[in-house]
């Protein structure tokens, strides 16, 4: 995290944040946003499907990494969105990632990394997302609400990711219309499904519910269904298996 501000205060100096939101109200213009919470909210458990090179817990998952096959194998497979890693260190993803993502399918692309700075969400809107993620264990309400704030008015809608009850708290009263539950723990990487199931209860029925995280068999995805989540986000299995149309077939049996 600490990492990651001071790529983007580098970043910053070389692109300063007016000129950057320029283009990003330009890239508004010429395209409109999928509509991320619509199409998770469709009935069924929707899948978002996450690209990522490495993870922290993980190390390399995938050595020969080829983000547009994958792109194109999700949504072929019948992914509902795709979910891309651009963070640098610990997932080995690059603005670059996203930009190749965005160019290969249709469905909505989530931006995931550690956004903290407006001009992170500019730059999501430049490079073509729909969605971006906030982690409500490093964002207080106050700057959640002001980076939901600066998404809509690039016309991007924001997952936000919690893991306490003060956590979902803040992200109801910052106004979050899709919330997810990360069922590893950032900490020890420990991962518990049941976490998603702990905090279902908190959630009004028209917020978006999604559950992140550890999601590997048939029986993980019944889990889900039956707590009434509208939307699974899974990334190692699905960047692991060889085959990925007989992967997602076999989750969603
Ligand atoms: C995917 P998994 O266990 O299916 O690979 O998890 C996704 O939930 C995970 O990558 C993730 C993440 C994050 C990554 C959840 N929250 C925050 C980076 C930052």
């Amino acid at each position: 995290m600490a990492n990651r501000r001071q790529q983007i205060a580098a970043l910053k100096e070389k692109r300063p944040l007016h000129a950057l939101a320029e283009q990003a109200f330009s890239a508004r213009e010429k395209r409109t946003a999928v509509d991320f919470a619509a199409t998770l909210k469709k009935p069924g458990l929707s899948v978002i499907a996450e690209v990522k090179k490495a993870s922290p817990s993980k190390g390399v998952i995938q050595p020969d990494f080829h983000p547009v096959e994958i792109a194109r194998a999700y949504e072929a497979a019948g992914a509902d969105a795709v979910s891309v890693l651009t963070e640098e260190t610990y997932f080995q993803g690059g603005a670059d990632t996203l930009t190749q993502v965005r160019g290969a399918v249709s469905l909505p692309v989530l931006r995931k990394d550690f956004i903290f700075d407006e001009w992170q969400i500019a730059e999501a809107c430049v490079l073509g997302a729909d969605a971006i993620l906030l982690i409500a264990s490093v964002l207080d309400v106050f700057a959640l609400k002001k980076l939901m704030a600066v998404a809509e008015m690039f016309g991007l809608q924001c997952l936000v990711e919690v893991r306490s009850e003060s956590q979902v708290r803040d992200a109801l009263r910052a106004g979050a219309r899709v919330v997810g539950v990360n069922n590893r723990n950032l900490a020890t990487f420990d991962v518990d499904l049941s976490t998603s199931a702990r905090f279902r209860h908190l959630f009004p029925e028209d917020v978006v519910f999604v559950s992140e995280s550890g999601i590997a068999t048939a029986e993980d995805m019944k889990q889900a269904a039956d707590l009434g989540a509208d939307a699974v986000l899974i990334g190692e299995t699905l960047m692991r298996a060889p085959d990925i149309h007989a992967k997602l077939k076999e989750l969603r049996s």
